[in-house]
C-alpha cells in the first residue's frame, strides 16, 4: 500500500487477506498435503496465538483468480526471511531478505481460478547470514508486508527514477530515468511520456528489441520549485506513461551533502534531533497498520524531533511515504546486526548484504525523506582482513546512489582499548558512534562514565586518525525503564534513572558544536530474541520512551521538555 496512486493503466490488484497455513518446525520438502490452519498477510505467524515464537518453516496457500489469459508477475514487500513461492504447484522463485520486496518472473496463466504457495523460513543458519539467533531484536517470520497480482504489458516500466543534479534560488535541474523491459519475444516500439507533476513533461518513442531492457533518461530544468525541506515537506509526482503501462513516484526536490563537519539539506546545516525505530507491535510483530506507524509518527513529531533511524533493517514504503509527508528525515539501515568476523569473511554475507543493500536503494531512492544509507550495524570493523567487505558493500551504496552519505553505527570506539578500534571510518560520509556511557559501564569502563568527557576523548580520538572533517552523529545513545517502575532512589531498570540519562545525553549532544545529529535508543520497547545476553526484562529492550503499547515513560516527557526548549 502506497500513499498515492501509482498506476491508472496497469492492473494491479492486492492478494492480502486470510490465507490457509501449515507450520512445519523442520521444513516440508514438498507442499503440505494439509493446510489445516489460517493465517492473516501481511502478519507473522510467530506473533499469533496459536504459532507464538515457532521457529520453522510456515507453508501460506491461497487461490487467486486472473481476469484474463497474458503474463503475470506477483510482488511480495517483505517475506521473512527466506521465501519460496509456487503457482499451481510449480516453483516460480525463491528470495532471501526479511524487509526488502521482491518480484516473481513473468508467468503466463490463464483466466480464472489459480493456486499461490508462499514457504517462508525463519530458522537461523548458515542460509541466513544477515541474522543470527542472538540478534538484538526478535526476528519475526512469515508474509509480514503485502503481496499482489499484476498483469504484464508486452513492455513494462519496471522502474522511475527522480535525481536532483543542482538546485539555485529559481531553478532545479532534474534527471527523470524510466526502465522499460520488453517481456515478450517481438520487436516492441513504444510512446513514452515523462512527466515531472503538471509543471513539465517529455515524450521519447523507445524501441526494444526482444526481452532487452533500456533505461531512458531526460533532463528538466524546472522553474519556482519548491525544495523539500523538514519544515515544508514539498512534494511533486513523476510519472512515466506508454500506451499500455503507467507508473508513479512521489518525489522532493532537495540536495544532501557533508561538509565541513556539517551534514546540510539545500545548502543549510542541519542538526537531526531524532529515535531509533523498530518495527515491532506486541500482536502483530514486524507488521505494522498505517494507523499504527502514523501513531507512532505524530508521537515522534510531536516530541519535536527531526529525525529516524530505521534500525536495523529497510522499512515498508509505507512508513517512507509518511516520513516525506511529514518532514521527517531518515536514516535508513541494510539488515544486519554485530555480524561476527567469521559470517563476514563469507561470499553468502558478502551477497546476500549487496542483493539488500540493492533492493532497499532501487526500491526506496526516491523517497525525499532519506538523507542517510546505512548498513552494518556494530560488526567487527577492528579487522583489518574485513576491509575489502565494507570496501565492496560501502562502494555499492555509492555506485547505486551517489547523492546519499553512507555510514555505519560503530562501537569500536575508545572505550574498547587499541586493538579493537575501528579500522574502516575513513571509507564512510558521516561518523556514527553509538555511545552508552551511562548505561553499559560493564563494557565502557567506570573512568568513561561521564558522557560530556568521553564524547571530548572520542573526538579527540577521531581526529587523531584524520577524521576531524566528517560529520559525528550518535548513532544510539539512552538507557532502559521498565513502564511504572519508579524508585526514590533513582536506581537500574526505573523510569527515574532513565530519564535522568536521557536529559544529560540531549543537553551533552544537543548543543555540542560538533555534533550533527543523535538518535536516542530507542522509540518504543521491542521484543527481544530468544537468546537476548545483555539483561532484557520481560524479553524486551526496554530503552523505548515508549513501552510497546505506545505508554509514555518519564524520558517521553523529558525528551518533550527539552526539545520543546531547544
Ligand atoms: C546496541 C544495538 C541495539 C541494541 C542496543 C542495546 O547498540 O545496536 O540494537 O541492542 O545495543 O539496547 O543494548
Amino acid at each position: 500500500m502506497r500513499l498515492f496512486s501509482q498506476h491508472q493503466i496497469r492492473y494491479l490488484t492486492s492478494l492480502d487477506g486470510l490465507w490457509d497455513f501449515a507450520f512445519s518446525p523442520d521444513g516440508h520438502d514438498r507442499q503440505p498435503s494439509q493446510y489445516n490452519s489460517s493465517m492473516a498477510v501481511p502478519g507473522c505467524w510467530d506473533a499469533s496465538i496459536e504459532f507464538a515464537l515457532q521457529r520453522g518453516v510456515g507453508c501460506y496457500r491461497r487461490q487467486f483468480r486472473v481476469p484474463e489469459d497474458g503474463r503475470y508477475l506477483l510482488r511480495f514487500d517483505g517475506v521473512a526471511n527466506d521465501a519460496a513461492v509456487f503457482v499451481n504447484g510449480e516453483h516460480l522463485c525463491s528470495h532471501y531478505g526479511p524487509h526488502t520486496p521482491f518480484v516473481s518472473p513473468a508467468i503466463r496463466l490463464n483466466a480464472g481460478p489459480h493456486t499461490l504457495e508462499v514457504k517462508a523460513d525463519n530458522r537461523f543458519g548458515d542460509h541466513n547470514t544477515l541474522l543470527q539467533e542472538k540478534c538484538g531484536w526478535y526476528c519475526y517470520g512469515g508474509i509480514h508486508r503485502s503481496v499482489y497480482l499484476e498483469r504484464l504489458a508486452d513492455v513494462r516500466i519496471e522502474r522511475l527514477t527522480g535525481r536532483v543534479l543542482a538546485v539555485d534560488e529559481t531553478t532545479a535541474r532534474v534527471r527523470l530515468s524510466a526502465e522499460l523491459r520488453n517481456y515478450s519475444d517481438t520487436f516492441q516500439s513504444r510512446s513514452l511520456s515523462l512527466f515531472f507533476d503538471h509543471l513539465d513533461e517529455a515524450q521519447l518513442e523507445v524501441e526494444l528489441e526482444p526481452r532487452q531492457t533500456k533505461e531512458i533518461s531526460r533532463e528538466f530544468a524546472l522553474l519556482d520549485i519548491q525544495p523539500w525541506t523538514p519544515d515544508n515537506p514539498a512534494l511533486y509526482t513523476l510519472a512515466a506513461v506508454t500506451q499500455d503501462d503507467d507508473l508513479r513516484e512521489r518525489f522532493g526536490v532537495r540536495t544532501i551533502e557533508c561538509r565541513e563537519r556539517n551534514i546540510l539539506i539545500n545548502g543549510e546545516p542541519v542538526k537531526l534531533r531524532g529515535v531509533n525505530h523498530h518495527d515491532y507491535q506486541p500482536n502483530s510483530g514486524y507488521t505494522n497498520t498505517l494507523e499504527q506507524i502514523k501513531y507512532d509518527l505524530d508521537l515522534i513529531k510531536q516530541l519535536g524531533l527531526n529525525f529516524v533511524r530505521t534500525s536495523h533493517y529497510p522499512k515498508d514504503q509505507l512508513f517512507l511515504d509518511l516520513c516525506d509527508e511529514m518532514g521527517l528525515m531518515v536514516f535508513e539501515e541494510a539488515t544486519g546486526w554485530q555480524n561476527g568476523p567469521e559470517e563476514m569473511r563469507t561470499n553468502r554475507f558478502r551477497d546476500q548484504c549487496s542483493q539488500c543493500i540493492e533492493e532497499m536503494v532501487k526500491t526506496h531512492e526516491n523517497h525525499p525523506s532519506i538523507i542517510i544509507w546505512g548498513l552494518l550495524n556494530e560488526v567487527r570493523s577492528e579487522y583489518d582482513d574485513l576491509r575489502p567487505v565494507f570496501e565492496h558493500l560501502i562502494n555499492r551504496f555509492h555506485e547505486l546512489d551517489p547523492t546519499r552519505p553512507v555510514t555505519y553505527a560503530t562501537n569500536r570506539l575508545l572505550f574498547m582499548g587499541t586493538e579493537k578500534q575501528d579500522k574502516m571510518l575513513d571509507l564512510v560520509d558521516i561518523l556514527c558512534p553509538n555511545l552508552y556511557n551511562r548505561w553499559y559501564e560493564n563494557i565502557v569502563g567506570p573512568e568513561n562514565g561521564d558522557p560530556a568527557d568521553y564524547l571530548e576523548r572520542q573526538l579527540a580520538n577521531f581526529d587523531e586518525q584524520g577524521l576531524s572533517d566528517k560529520p559525528v552523529i550518535i548513532g544510539e545513545c539512552g538507557a532502559g525503564a521498565q513502564l511504572g517502575c519508579h524508585r526514590i532512589d533513582r536506581r537500574r531498570w526505573s523510569e527515574e534513572m532513565q530519564a535522568d540519562i536521557v536529559q544529560e545525553i540531549i543537553e551533552v549532544y544537543g548543543k555540542h558544536p560538533r555534533i550533527a545529529g543523535y538518535a536516542i535508543w530507542l522509540f518504543a520497547d521491542t521484543a527481544c530474541s530468544e537468546n537476548e545476553e545483555m539483561g532484557r526484562p520481560g524479553s524486551h529492550n526496554c530503552k523505548g520512551l515508549v513501552d510497546e503499547y505506545r505508554r509514555p515513560k518519564m524520558a517521553f516527557y523529558k525528551v518533550d521538555e527539552l526539545h520543546r526548549r531547544a
